[in-house]
């Protein structure tokens, strides 16, 4: 009986020092100690032992089992620690977890950098709303209901006289209603056109100017746009004025910069002309200054307006303009 206690026990002891998982604890604990465990059948043993020896076994089977039960309970509690921390804690020898950083949407970028040029001009950045009525968008702007201006861009409609601005003009409106001269602003933000192809978006980026005072001439517009391109592209970038027609300018031009690809040599993205046109501009129409209240003698102004998105394709190289909406971020991530 003796004997077979220390077996057992030793036993046990060995089976468990084996094992290092929670299931194989529990399993082992269950054949020594469990109600029909090894342990159990031990003392039940006890009867048949000659009642001389009986006292001397009982005793022994007993400090067994306490000894069994001792080790099992320190088993699990230190399978437990280890679940819970790793050994050692932390690991400073690792890598750092690295996080992703987002940047500015190109047009975005572009509008600041343009932004930050007339900043420095002494303009002031105007905003006014996306969804804009029509006389701030049309009426104002010396473009009348039936004129055939209002062809040369295809609105979107919300109401007979709500629209989706075409240009940020309707910003300028509102400004010289507001304020008197002089004033010197800029106007960036959406516009909305329908229009789709690789040249043009339903929603494109404008950045208008406008500049009111007395004695403001077209050498002033001149000067302003020159300083302008080349500061976007660089000095050696020529320009050209060109007559053209705006129903809000008179006189109008429309303005070429020398092709940025092909300096002016002639290639594909100039259509071999060796010019690219990338501004709209003219002296503010008198009649635009009569709508707001100005006095048509004393103040004369210039504004101008350029797409935001082709600046950034010319500046980039960038050949689809639907690439700037398309949120592939192998795109973005670029610039
Ligand atoms: C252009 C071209 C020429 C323009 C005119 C005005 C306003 F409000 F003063 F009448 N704002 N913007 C203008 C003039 C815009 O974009 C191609």
């Amino acid at each position: 009986m003796k004997e077979e206690l220390k077996k057992t026990e030793q036993e046990a002891l060995k089976s468990l020092e084996a094992t290092s998982d929670r299931q194989g604890v529990n399993l082992l604990r269950t054949r020594y100690l469990g109600r029909k465990g090894v342990m159990t059948q031990c003392l039940r043993g006890i009867s048949t032992v000659p009642a001389a020896d009986r006292p001397e076994a009982g005793r022994l089977a007993n400090e067994v089992k306490t000894r069994l039960e001792v080790a099992f309970r320190e088993a699990i509690e230190r399978l437990d620690a280890d679940s819970k921390e790793p050994s050692g804690g932390l690991d400073v020898t690792l890598p750092g977890r690295s996080f992703a950083r987002g940047r500015l949407h190109p047009i975005t970028q572009v509008t600041q950098a343009i932004s930050e040029i007339f900043l420095r001009l002494g303009f002031e950045i105007a905003e006014g709303p996306n969804v804009e009525l029509d006389y701030y968008n049309f009426e104002a702007l010396n473009i009348p209901k039936d004129h055939p201006a209002r062809d040369m861009q295809d609105t979107f409609y919300i109401s007979d006289d709500v629209v989706l601005r075409t240009h940020t003009s309707p910003i300028q409106i509102r400004v010289m209603e507001k304020r008197s001269p002089p004033i010197r602003i800029i106007a960036p933000g959406k516009v909305y056109r329908v229009d789709s192809d690789v040249s043009h978006t339903p929603m494109f980026h404008q950045i208008e100017g406008l500049m009111v005072g007395e004695n403001i001439s077209f050498g002033d517009l001149k000067g302003i746009l020159t300083t302008l391109v080349h500061q976007i592209f660089d000095e050696e970038t020529s320009l050209r004025f060109r007559p053209s027609f705006f129903p809000f300018t008179e006189p109008s031009a429309e303005v070429d910069i020398q092709c940025v690809i092909c300096r002016g040599k002639g290639c594909r993205v100039c259509s071999h002309t060796g010019w690219l046109e990338v501004l709209g501009a003219g002296m503010v129409h008198p009649a635009v200054f009569e709508m707001v209240g100005y006095d048509t003698d004393r103040y004369t102004g210039f504004a101008f307006g350029m797409g935001i998105e082709r600046i950034a394709m010319l500046k980039y190289g960038i050949d689809d303009i639907r690439k700037f909406y398309e949120n592939d971020i192998r795109f973005l991530e670029q610039f």
